[in-house]
């Protein structure tokens, strides 16, 4: 039997937060491998080609910040990047770095097991997607998962969806040689921010589009446009990155444009002045829009008004607008959708609405969809029903750490993190963006750059200083958990169903997952835990 190769470093994933963490470490000497059950690279951005698909932050926040090199090569088309060009983003990023040599490809991490003794992770992969028993093994020092936060989709939990005798195609895992929709009876379940991308775009080529709702959201506009040069030059790509250093959502937001005041200390018309300005400016911004939009009280309500006023005045039928309208949650308690022509979508002919509230779906059958009022004929199905979000990508890896504890087990009643970047009993175990972090509640891309340096200088120290394993402690792990409880607790998201807190999976422990305490605090507090030496950690000398 041959010997299993040994590294330095073991990345999980080569989705942006691999492909960063790949050079970094690569520039101080350690062995690395990358390793990604996708034929690609590019993660989130490989997986989800759906029609529509874009980001809903804007391009120039979204492009790494670590190479003005790349900065001066490549330019954005869109305010909101396309999946196609984020992806080709990444795929030069992979070129540029020469960073494909140290990835292995349509390969998928199975386990990963501590050995206490040897002080390193073994860990064991087996072709992805291929029906077979092959497995191989790499023993690295350190391994960390990059694995992202949605990129395990949700089991499906629809009566008889495997039943359709027709394609059922999933927004997470779309054909990469795309779908024709032409002249065909579609229908599309889910209506979070992959529904309402992608509703537009099908039901301009569908026959006829049938969009089951049972949760209607809040959609804000993304007011969408061409970029220009001046609009990414480096100055403007400067400051916007530096002014999103200091929001607490990692988005610049043009800086001074946050209000830091509580709308219930101005008057109702400058509240409402002040909602509409953000509305016309489009994206993410609104539930910036004042200090209180994100707590229970009437500022929360009057967003959620002057949305459903939005509503009603862009659908001509009275009955589907109300039916759109979002009652059953208070304004941003689920992730706010962005869109492009979501509403005016269902002002179309070919478009009808139906709404599993009234009308629950009692089983997906070979011809269609059955509801408690009828049977609708489809000739395609479209799954749009979200994500094992924060922890599925991590527990479908059977993570084991000192003494053989596992994950799963430990993560039974939800995720307990130190920073999410480490987990007490995981020695030398890093998870990027992983649950108790800013990650999904922030820009991405600039929490995945700050984990990464993080962890990159952390390795370092370490090497620097003798010192074999580094492990959370559990007070440290404790009291960092009982804070991320702790600033959530007034918020309306900690307290609604949503992903955040794992109630959109049958059965997942209801947590909030997610740090919502702020970009700068969360940094603050990182940087000051490696400056004390690790603080709420135990390192243990070669
Ligand atoms: O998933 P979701 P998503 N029967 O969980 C419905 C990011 N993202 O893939 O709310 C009927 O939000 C479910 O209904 P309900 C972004 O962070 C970003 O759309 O559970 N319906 C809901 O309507 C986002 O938040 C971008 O009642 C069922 C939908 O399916 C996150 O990914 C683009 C059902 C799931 O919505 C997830 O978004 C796309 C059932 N059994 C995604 N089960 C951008 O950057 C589920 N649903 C713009």
């Amino acid at each position: 039997m041959t010997e299993p190769d040994t590294i330095d470093v073991l990345v999980v994933g080569a989705g942006y937060a691999g492909l960063y963490l790949l050079h970094r470490l690569r520039a101080h000497g350690l062995s690395v491998r990358v390793v990604e059950a996708g034929d690609g690279v590019g993660g989130t951005w490989y997986w989800n080609r759906y029609p529509g698909a874009r980001c809903d932050v804007e391009s120039v926040e979204y492009g790494y910040s670590f190479s003005a090199e790349l900065d001066s090569e490549w330019s954005w088309n869109e305010r909101y990047s396309t999946q196609p060009q984020i992806l080709a983003y990444l795929n030069r990023v992979a070129d540029r770095f020469d960073l494909r040599r140290d990835i292995q490809l349509n390969t998928r991490v199975v386990a990963a097991h501590y050995d206490d003794a040897g002080r390193s992770w073994r860990v064991r992969t087996e072709p992805a997607g291929a029906d077979s028993d092959e497995h191989a093994e790499l023993v690295a020092r350190f391994c960390v998962m990059a694995t992202g936060c949605l990129s395990k989709p949700k089991t499906p939990d629809i009566p008889g969806v495997g039943s359709f005798a027709g394609p059922t195609y999933s927004t997470s895992r779309w054909p990469h040689e795309g779908v024709d929709f032409t002249g065909q009876r579609v229908g599309i379940i889910g209506t979070g921010s992959s529904g309402v991308q992608s509703i537009p775009v099908i039901a301009e080529q569908a026959a006829r589009l049938h969009v089951f709702q049972r949760t209607a959201n809040y959609v804000v506009p993304a007011h969408n446009r061409e970029l220009t040069n001046a609009d990414q030059g480096p100055e403007e790509l400067a400051e916007r990155r530096s002014s999103a250093l200091n929001t607490r959502s990692g988005l610049a937001f043009d800086g001074g444009e946050l209000n830091e005041r509580a709308a219930t200390e101005v008057s109702e018309e400058e509240r409402e002045r002040e909602f509409e300005r953000l509305w016309r400016k489009g994206g993410l911004t609104m539930l910036l829009a004042f200090t209180d939009v994100g707590t229970e009280g009437p500022t929360n309500e009057a967003a959620a008004e002057f949305v459903h006023r939005k509503i009603r005045e862009k659908v001509r039928d009275p009955k589907v607008a109300e039916t759109l309208v979002p009652r059953d949650h208070p304004f941003g308690a689920k992730r706010l959708c962005v869109d492009t022509g979501y509403y005016e979508t269902f002002n179309r002919d070919n478009v009808t609405l139906v709404n599993l509230r009234e009308t629950p779906i009692e089983q997906v059958i070979p011809t269609g969809v059955r509801t408690t009022a009828e049977h609708i004929e489809l000739d395609a199905l479209v799954l749009a029903t979200g994500f094992d979000a924060m922890t599925g990508a991590l527990t479908a890896i059977d993570i084991r750490g000192s003494g053989g504890a596992r994950l799963r087990q430990q993560w039974a009643n939800g995720p307990s993190t130190y920073l999410g970047l480490a987990v007490a009993g995981f020695p030398n175990l890093f998870t990027i963006t992983g649950p108790g972090s800013p990650s999904v509640l922030s820009n991405m891309r600039l929490s995945i750059e700050q984990h990464v340096d993080w962890i990159t200088d952390c390795i370092r120290y370490l090497d620097e200083h003798d010192i074999a394993s580094i492990e959370a402690t559990e007070a440290a792990q404790d009291s960092w958990v009982a804070h991320v409880a702790e600033v959530a607790e007034p918020t309306v998201v900690a307290h609604a169903n949503n992903w955040y807190v794992g109630s959109n999976v049958p059965g997942k422990p209801r947590v909030f997952m997610p740090y919502i305490g702020g970009v700068p605090v969360y940094r603050e507090t990182c940087e000051q835990v490696a400056k004390d030496g690790y603080q709420g950690f135990v390192l243990t000398s070669a």
